[in-house]
């Protein structure tokens, strides 16, 4: 492994496909988050899981960022038709990977070993691996009560007023030993937090304390790429969470946020102008990662970045 990048969905799976463009095949490790994981009619959802791995075999859903392309809806028509729970929507072909994933833990393997095998059979090189294989869930504390990630995020549509985050579990989880495997590695050249939303996709990694240690000890350079644009989230709550904390919606809070984590922030042009407020070193580009080559070119500075 060359680079170890950690990740939520959609943001940070952009700079991970750029990532496994510009390494060679089985050079990339992507340590995905598991705090929005949740039980859902009886099966084991791993969101951010999944989305890195259609996105990384290229079978994502370009118009919903989560979920697969070309997918089909008969289930969920079905359930909706029997009086079930309908407000969290999975595809036909998604299905078969939560009923397989959850016919897998139930026999008791580990999260690990079924997301590599997932990863192979869609024909990604790198290698896919939860956070932690121990559980782990985001729960968001807003005016509304406290709700457990994705009664938030979907279930209402993060409309509650966001008073704090707690990651219940993280205290107790452990590392995967292919994290530990990735490390070690002589070749391991970064270590690349991708721009995912920091409260809610990177938050329950430094909470765990194995995940916080390894990133302080790590002799190999941090980086970050901030995902604000403009002072605004490419997609999803970012901003709006930033603002319900109280906290300024800048690159200069994120760099904040990862303050004694990381070595260097990645700025998108339209906050260049914060690069003093920020105490590490930073890069600045365009980071906004519409095509192909904008991943590659993102994932290329970054490396660079990370080597001068
Ligand atoms: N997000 C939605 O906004 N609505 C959904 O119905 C929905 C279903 C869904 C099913 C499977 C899956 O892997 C993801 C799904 N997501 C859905 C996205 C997901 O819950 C969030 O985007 C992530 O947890 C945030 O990173
Ligand atoms: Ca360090």
């Amino acid at each position: 492994t060359q680079v170890l990048a950690l990740s939520g969905g959609i943001g940070g799976a952009k700079l991970a496909e750029g990532l496994q463009r510009v390494l060679f095949p089985g050079e990339l490790t992507v340590a995905v988050n598991t705090g929005d994981d949740f039980e859902h009619l009886g099966l084991a959802i791993s969101p951010d899981l999944d989305t890195m791995i259609y996105t990384l075999a290229g079978m994502q859903n370009p118009e919903l960022g989560w979920g697969r392309a070309n997918e089909s809806w008969n289930f969920m028509a079905e359930i909706e038709r029997l009086g079930g729970e309908h407000w969290f929507r999975l595809g036909d072909k998604d299905l078969a990977v939560h009923i397989e994933r959850t016919r897998r833990l139930d026999a008791g393997e580990k999260l690990s070993a079924i997301t590599a095998d997932f990863a192979r059979h869609f024909g990604i090189l790198g290698k896919v691996v939860p956070m932690t294989n121990d559980l782990v869930r985001t729960m968001v504390i807003t005016d509304e009560g406290t709700l457990d990630f994705q009664h938030y995020f979907v279930g209402r549509r993060c409309e509650p007023v966001v008073k704090g985050l707690a990651y219940a579990g993280a205290a107790d989880a452990e590392l995967v030993p292919f994290i530990d495997e990735a490390v070690q590695d002589p070749s391991l050249q970064a270590i690349v937090i991708c721009p995912s939303n920091p409260w809610l996709s990177i938050g329950p990694f430094l909470e765990m304390p194995a995940w916080r240690q390894l990133l302080v000890e790590a002799t190999v350079p941090v980086i970050a790429v901030s995902p604000l644009v403009n002072g605004q989230a490419v997609k999803g709550p970012t901003t709006k969470i930033m603002s319900e904390l109280q906290l300024e919606q800048s690159s200069a809070t994120i760099a904040r946020f990862y303050e004694g984590i990381i070595d260097g922030l990645v700025l998108d042009r339209s906050e260049a102008h914060l690069a003093p407020q920020v105490s590490m070193a930073t890069h600045v580009t365009a980071t906004l990662m519409k095509t192909a080559a904008d991943k590659q070119r993102v994932a290329r500075e970054v490396m660079d970045f990370a080597r001068s």
